[in-house]
C-alpha cells in the first residue's frame, strides 16, 4: 500500500538568484517546478510513501525531472516518457519579494498528452489518498480526462480525495475552470482552497461563506489565509487556526503545496484537524522563507523544531 497518489505536470523551472527582470537576466539556475510533486515531495521528505504519475519528454529536462523527483524517495514507476513532445518549462521573474511572474512554456508539452488509459487502476488503488489539483486537467483535454478517470478509481475504492483548486488563469478561461473546478469540488473529500480561489468558485465573499458554500454539507473545507493561518470548515465545526509569522518572504511560490503536504500528512497520523493545520500553516511558512519551490519543504523534525518556542520565548 501506499499513502498518497498524485499526478500531475512537472516542469524545469529556471529561477534567476536576482530580482529584477527576466530580460535583463543572464544566469538561470535550474531547479524543478509542479505543484504535485511538490506536494509529493513534502509528503515524502515527512516519511509518507507518495507515487507521482506523469509524462515527461525523452529529453535531458525530462530525465533531470526523473531523477530529482526520484531522489527524494517517490515512487516514478508509473511515469511515462514520450518522443513525441517535449518537458515544459518555466521561468520565474522576481521583481520584489512578494511580486512574482510566472512564464510558461508547456503548451503542448509532453504532460500534456497524459491520457486516461495510461493510468494504472491497481497502482492507483493501493493509495489511501488520491491527491488532485486544478492545474492538471486545465493542461489539455485528454488530462482532464485523466484526473476524472483518477477519481472515478479512487471512488470506487474507497480512497480519501483531496482537492486543491490551483486555479491558474493562464491555462484556461475563467469559465471553464469554474465548471471544472467545481466539478472535480463535487468529488472531494478535503478541499484546500486559497481564499481568492474560494471566492472565485462560488462567488461569495467572506471566508466564513465560502467555506460553507464549498463544504455542501459533508466536505471538509480549509481556506488558506496565508500569514493569517486557514480557516477550518468541518462537519459542525468552524473555527480559525493561527499561521506563522514570516520574518522574510523569499518566494511566495509552493506554500500552498507544502501546507497540502503537512494537511494529508497529518491525516494519515491521524492527528486532529487543528493540529494537522497548525502544521500545515508552519510548513507553508517554512517553504516561503527559501527560493525555489520545493527547497524549503522541511523533515518531520525540522518541522517540529520551528513549531516548537525556542528556548528564549519559554524562560
Ligand atoms: O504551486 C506551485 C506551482 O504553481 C508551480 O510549481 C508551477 O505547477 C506549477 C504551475 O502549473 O503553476
Amino acid at each position: 500500500q501506499i499513502d498518497v497518489f498524485t499526478l500531475g505536470e512537472t516542469m524545469v523551472l529556471f529561477q534567476p538568484d536576482q530580482m529584477s527582470p527576466l530580460d535583463s537576466v543572464h544566469y538561470f539556475p535550474k531547479k524543478i517546478g509542479g505543484a504535485e510533486s511538490n506536494v509529493a515531495i513534502g509528503l515524502s521528505r515527512l516519511g509518507h510513501s507518495v507515487g507521482w504519475f506523469s509524462k515527461l519528454g525523452e529529453d535531458p529536462f525530462g530525465s533531470y525531472i526523473y531523477k530529482t523527483i526520484r531522489g527524494e524517495g517517490v515512487d516514478v514507476s508509473t511515469c511515462r516518457f514520450t518522443s513525441k513532445a517535449p518537458t515544459g518549462l518555466l521561468f520565474k521573474e522576481q521583481l520584489s519579494p512578494e511580486d512574482m511572474n510566472v512564464y510558461y512554456y508547456r503548451n503542448g508539452s509532453a504532460a500534456s498528452m497524459m491520457a486516461p488509459s495510461e493510468l494504472d487502476e491497481t497502482y492507483l488503488s493501493r493509495a489511501k489518498i488520491l491527491h488532485v489539483t486544478g492545474i492538471t486537467p486545465a493542461l489539455s483535454e485528454t488530462c482532464f480526462e485523466t484526473v476524472m478517470k483518477a477519481i472515478e478509481i479512487a471512488e470506487q475504492h474507497d480512497m480519501t480525495i483531496v482537492f486543491d483548486p490551483n486555479l491558474r488563469l493562464k491555462l484556461w478561461s475563467e469559465e471553464r475552470a469554474k465548471d471544472v473546478l467545481n466539478e472535480i469540488a463535487s468529488h472531494a473529500h478535503i478541499m484546500l482552497p486559497g481564499l481568492d480561489e474560494a471566492q472565485f468558485m462560488t462567488g461569495k465573499e467572506s471566508v466564513e461563506e465560502v467555506a460553507e458554500s464549498l463544504s455542501d454539507g459533508d466536505k471538509t473545507v480549509i481556506v488558506k489565509l496565508g500569514p493569517k493561518g486557514a480557516y477550518i470548515h468541518s462537519g459542525n465545526e468552524a473555527y480559525y487556526v493561527d499561521g506563522f509569522p514570516v520574518e522574510r518572504v523569499v518566494d511566495p511560490v509552493g506554500a500552498g503545496d507544502g501546507f497540502a503536504a503537512g494537511v494529508m500528512s497529518g491525516l494519515l497520523r491521524e492527528e486532529s484537524l487543528e493540529t494537522v493545520v497548525r502544521r500545515a500553516n508552519a510548513i507553508g511558512a517554512m517553504v516561503v522563507g527559501m527560493k525555489g519551490d520545493i527547497e524549503g519543504l522541511p523533515r518531520m523534525e525540522e518541522v517540529n523544531k520551528y513549531m516548537a518556542p525556542s528556548q528564549d520565548q519559554r524562560d
